[in-house]
């Protein structure tokens, strides 16, 4: 059987000679043919030195991905796409999954199962070392998270095998940061088999996990929630920037009004920064699943939608207390009907017009 083991790499310099040398005591011993490809995002730090001089006596390859941001995810999709052989094993190059466990995970890798994950969290699992009380937290409630997404008790594990030949088209994924294990079960509806391991906190070489990546990682949960479950997700964040906006809107509302404009003219200069407000952030997190657009003409149409979202909003206000029996004794009950009906024409108009699905084919008109 032939394998090719893909490990992502930003810095790890110390880690890659130790990490080739226990995957081929590993293979040998496993009697397995097999390839290192360690996708390198540009680090600099004598990685790409150590890994040409493995590769004059093993099978090291070494692939430097230069796009920007660096990201560990589309590198092992760089790793993915460039491996000699369908059988893949991914792991981190810190030395936290035990190469010597390569050949359980391939063993596991069978019949149905589309993947099979290395598991801290699987009965028999463990974690080695000294991860702090923060850090142990924040792995169990990002775990937590990924519930509603998989059955899988170690979704986010960097430690899997899987068969090349059963993933989805690698273009059609989206991930952003650490979780390409994730992002491969989700989206390729795989099914998963965990093999529990005994991982090691990291050592040696330095932690890539910043806030940065926690918050990439929320931003790829969020694209993997609307991949799962569609209009409700869309809606719950077009609703979440609203209200953010509401926010901008009152504040330069209040700001105006203290510098000495009228409350009538603020009101009127306050809604366009919240409607940019809100078209940035529907672009950047709402819809950024949606094709790119011109930012001028988008911008346009979004602030038409938001003008259409207005007009519902308080024309429905004005019907529902004017004419509706229920409504003509609560006010307060009508604004929040005119903000839901409003919010969901600006919506309706949005989704279909502003961020649209696709382009129209060159040429047509
Ligand atoms: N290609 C690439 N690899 C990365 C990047 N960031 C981290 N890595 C590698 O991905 C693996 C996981 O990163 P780590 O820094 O170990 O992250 P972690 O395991 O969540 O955290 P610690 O082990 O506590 O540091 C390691 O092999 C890193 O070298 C990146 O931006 N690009
Ligand atoms: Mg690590």
């Amino acid at each position: 059987m032939s394998v090719s083991v893909v490990a992502p790499t930003y810095r790890e310099a110390d880690n890659i000679r130790p990490l080739a040398t226990r995957i081929r005591a590993t293979m040998e011993a496993a009697r397995l043919d097999w390839e290192l490809i360690l996708t390198d995002d540009d680090s600099r730090d004598g990685s790409e030195e150590v890994a040409l001089e493995l590769g004059r006596s093993l099978p090291v390859r070494f692939h430097v991905r230069r796009a920007r941001p660096r990201d560990l995810s589309q590198s092992v999709l760089d790793g993915i796409r460039l491996a000699r052989f369908d059988r893949l094993v991914v792991l981190d190059a810190d030395l936290s999954h035990p190469p010597e466990q390569i050949p359980e995970l391939l063993a596991a890798l069978c019949g149905d199962a589309g993947m099979a994950v290395g598991s801290r969290y699987a009965p028999g699992g463990r974690i080695d070392g000294a991860w702090s009380r923060y850090r142990t937290l924040n792995s169990r409630v990002a775990t937590r998270l990924t519930r509603p997404l998989t059955h899988c008790a170690d979704p986010l594990s960097g430690f899997f095998a899987v068969d090349r030949r059963r993933l989805p088209p690698l273009d059609e994924l989206a991930p952003v940061g650490f979780k390409i294990g994730l992002e491969l079960m989700v989206r390729g509806g795989l099914r998963v088999r965990e093999v529990p391991i005994r991982f090691k906190a990291r050592h040696g070489g330095s932690s890539k996990l910043t806030w940065r990546q926690q918050l990439a990682f929320l931003r790829h949960l969020f694209r993997l929630y609307r991949y799962r479950f569609g209009l409700p997700v869309r809606l719950l964040s077009f609703g979440a920037v609203g209200a953010t906006g509401l926010l901008v809107d009152t504040a330069v509302y209040l700001g105006l009004q203290a510098v000495g404009f009228g409350h009538l003219l603020a009101r009127f200069l306050s809604f366009w920064p919240a409607v940019t407000w809100n078209w940035r952030l529907n672009r950047v997190l709402t819809f950024d699943d949606r094709p790119p657009a011109r930012a001028v003409g988008q911008w346009t149409r979004f602030a038409f939608a938001s003008t259409v979202g207005l007009a519902t909003n308080v024309g429905s206000y004005a019907v529902l207390t004017s004419l509706v029996e229920p409504f003509m004794a609560r006010p307060l009950l009508a604004l929040f009907a005119g903000v839901a009906v409003g919010s969901a024409a600006n919506f309706a108009v949005a989704t279909r017009f502003v961020y649209r699905r696709r382009r129209p084919a060159a040429g047509s008109q």
